[in-house]
């Protein structure tokens, strides 16, 4: 059994996504980041950057104590590593889904973040911030694109580096991105790894909570701004 602390974000999603894909059993546990449940003490044993999701194993391979992970990175991969899923053997392919999960933690996820950030959340309008990652955001658009070209998937057969990126390219419209126009390949991969029925199934998971940043109310603002956090 896998505890799963999540909020539906578009990281929250990678980890749901991941846990349908592979058949695991697992058991929610929420994490409201907009009240601020990230800070709690005990989240935070296993999630010290008090960011979601976070997992604990309690039938880690080869036995023993429980296993806890966080950062979505390296919770895809412990979750690849544990069923043999979604994680090429072959040591090049290997190599490129570990290049493409890099890619999208280093780049796509933090540059769509701050983008939204700055064009949808904060209250001030910074035009050279809401300028700086739309742009770069749109390059990083532009690298998966010529990446899929000619693919079905991001290495060939649907893998973790897929489940980490759709999340994050679900927001485009608010983004203001035309991905069907100046990102066809793009688009069709995103339309792909959507007709898959565990994909789906796990972006359904905790839909009752609503969506990510609908409203910022000033409750949310102050707990999802790291500045309004007091840290020793
Ligand atoms: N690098 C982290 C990022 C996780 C992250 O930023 N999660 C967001 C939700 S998508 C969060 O917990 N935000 C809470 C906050 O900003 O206080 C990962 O990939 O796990």
């Amino acid at each position: 059994m896998i505890d799963a602390y999540y909020w539906p974000t578009p990281n929250g999603w990678k980890l749901s996504i991941a846990l349908e894909e592979m058949g695991l059993d697992y058991r929610v546990f929420p994490i409201n980041i907009g009240k601020g449940d990230q800070f709690g003490e005990d989240f935070l044993k296993i999630s010290p950057n008090n960011r979601i999701p976070a997992i604990i194993d309690h039938d880690p391979p080869g036995g023993g104590e429980p296993i806890s992970v966080f950062e979505t990175g390296a919770i895809l991969l412990y979750l690849a590593n544990k069923t043999g899923m979604f994680y090429p053997e072959d040591l090049r392919k290997r190599t490129q889904v570990n290049e493409w999960l890099m890619w999208q933690m280093g780049g796509l996820g933090p540059m769509i973040g701050q983008s939204g950030h700055f064009k949808l959340y904060h209250s001030e309008k910074i035009p050279y911030a809401i300028e700086r990652y739309h742009s770069e955001m749109l390059r990083l658009y532009g690298v998966l694109d010529r990446r899929l070209e000619g693919r079905e998937y991001i290495v060939d057969d649907f893998s973790i580096a897929d489940m980490a990126c759709w999340p994050w390219v679900i927001t485009y419209k608010r983004q203001e991105v035309d991905l069907q126009g100046q990102f066809p390949n793009v688009y069709r991969w995103y339309k792909l790894c959507q007709s898959r029925p565990a994909l789906r199934r796990g972006y359904e998971v905790g839909k009752e909570h609503g969506k990510p940043g609908a409203r910022w109310t000033d409750e949310t603002r102050k707990n999802m701004m790291p500045q309004n956090q007091v840290t020793s």
